[in-house]
């Protein structure tokens, strides 16, 4: 029988933890890579955890000696290569950490698999980004769109992108990039704009939070479902040959419209008012401002024009980008916000309790 194997790097991740459950499913062996951190936070796989054909290995994207080892070990049929530091913002605070991750990181595994002598047997998908579009020179973007990446991030991605090309011309390895348009879900880490809008929206609607402070409003994203688009990887080291593909949905919304619609998913309708630094989402029933510009959110540079062009993917990998609705995406983040902030407040009021009890004696 086909051997089937697959080692996942990043697997604690939003897209992580969709492809484990996705090749599980598949009857693959999945082996997930993760870092040693002084909490265990690994609440997007605990579901997991004790599934037959689910392993966890430790190792780092920045130590070469430990991913060789894992390879070896693992001997995999495929890798999906999904590791990085991935917040835009943040790669402006710690570039060199990114382009070891992020850019590096690749090389390393590209060069674990060449000295485990797995380059004609293993195929491996790298987790390129519509960030390498940048400052973008073409709108909407595909495979042919010349990149001019504009933060930290996207040069080290970069990077990425380019070894793998390199790697596959030189070697014949099977390896390609999944150029991914923004991808969001109730995984999502809570400070990209997406969820960060669902989680403060269901806050405000139960009286938790009073305002949401916000960056740039205007700027444009393609968002798509990322239960959706790890279907995608599959499907690109499934493909006759190696190649590299965009994966979007082809319809572009601004911040602005998500935050419209996210309120409004909670029973509140905003009106913006003002311009720039003075804009501000209003509640038109009460007129509490609920959402304020804060330029600590702005970048030194912004991608402010994704919009992607799903062609390819569709015409031969048979994939459907219209999945899931904009609108659909968002009523599902915010449902799942409204019961996770309510179910946070229950939790604390039990642990309320319990101090109230040890205060008591009643608990020792
Ligand atoms: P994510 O939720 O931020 O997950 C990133 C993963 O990388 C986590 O599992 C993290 O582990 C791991 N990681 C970071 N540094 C590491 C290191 N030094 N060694 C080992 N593991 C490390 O990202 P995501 O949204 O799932 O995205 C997956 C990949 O797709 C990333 O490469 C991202 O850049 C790329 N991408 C994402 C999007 C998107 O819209 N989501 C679009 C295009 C491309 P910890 O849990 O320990 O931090
Ligand atoms: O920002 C603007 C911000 O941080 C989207 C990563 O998965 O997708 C993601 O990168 C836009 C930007 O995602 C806030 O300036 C306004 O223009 O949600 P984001 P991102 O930077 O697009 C790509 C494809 C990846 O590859 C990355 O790994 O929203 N924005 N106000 C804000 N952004 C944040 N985070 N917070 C704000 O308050």
């Amino acid at each position: 029988m086909e051997r089937k194997v697959a080692l996942i790097t990043g697997v604690t991740g939003q897209d992580g933890s969709y492809l484990s459950e996705f090749l599980l499913g598949k009857g693959y062996s999945v082996h997930g890579l993760i870092r040693r951190s002084s909490v265990d936070y690994r609440e997007r796989i605990a579901h997991l955890e004790g599934t037959p054909n689910f392993h966890l290995h430790y190792a780092d994207m920045n130590d070469s000696m430990s991913l060789v080892k894992l390879v070896g070990l693992v001997q995999p049929t495929e890798i999906y290569n999904l590791a990085a530091q991935s917040h835009v913002q943040v790669s402006f605070d710690a570039p060199e950490f990114t382009a070891d991750v992020d850019a590096v990181g690749v090389l390393r595994i590209l060069e674990a698999v060449r000295t485990n002598h797995l380059e004609k047997s293993c195929r491996i998908y790298q987790a390129s980004t519509s960030e390498l579009y940048g400052k973008v020179e073409e709108v909407p973007q595909n495979e042919k769109t010349p990149f001019h990446p504009y933060s930290p991030y996207a040069v080290a991605k970069l990077y990425g992108y380019w070894i793998i090309k390199e790697y596959r011309e030189a070697y014949n390895m099977f390896c390609c990039s999944g150029i991914l348009f923004n991808h969001e879900s109730e995984r999502r880490g809570e400070t990209f704009v997406t969820r960060k809008i669902t989680l403060a929206a269901a806050r405000i609607a139960q009286g938790k939070q009073d305002k949401l402070y916000l960056g740039n409003l205007s700027s444009l994203r393609d968002w798509g479902y990322a239960r959706d688009y790890v279907e995608c990887m599959w499907l690109i080291l499934q493909h006759e040959t190696p190649e590299d593909f965009v994966i979007a949905t082809g319809v572009q919304h601004s911040v602005r419209e998500f935050c419209y619609l996210a309120f409004k998913h909670v029973g509140i309708e905003l009106e913006f008012q003002g311009e720039g630094e003075n804009e501000k989402g209003i509640d038109k029933k009460t007129g509490r401002v609920l959402v304020e510009v804060s330029p600590d959110f702005y970048r030194p540079t912004d991608v402010v024009n994704l919009w992607g062009d799903p062609t390819k993917a569709k015409r031969e990998l048979g994939w459907n980008p219209a999945k899931t609705t904009f609108e659909q995406l968002v009523a599902l983040m915010v449902e799942h916000d409204m019961k996770k902030v309510a179910a946070d407040d229950a939790a604390s009021r039990v642990h309320m309790n319990l101090a109230e009890y040890l205060e008591k004696g009643v608990v020792k």
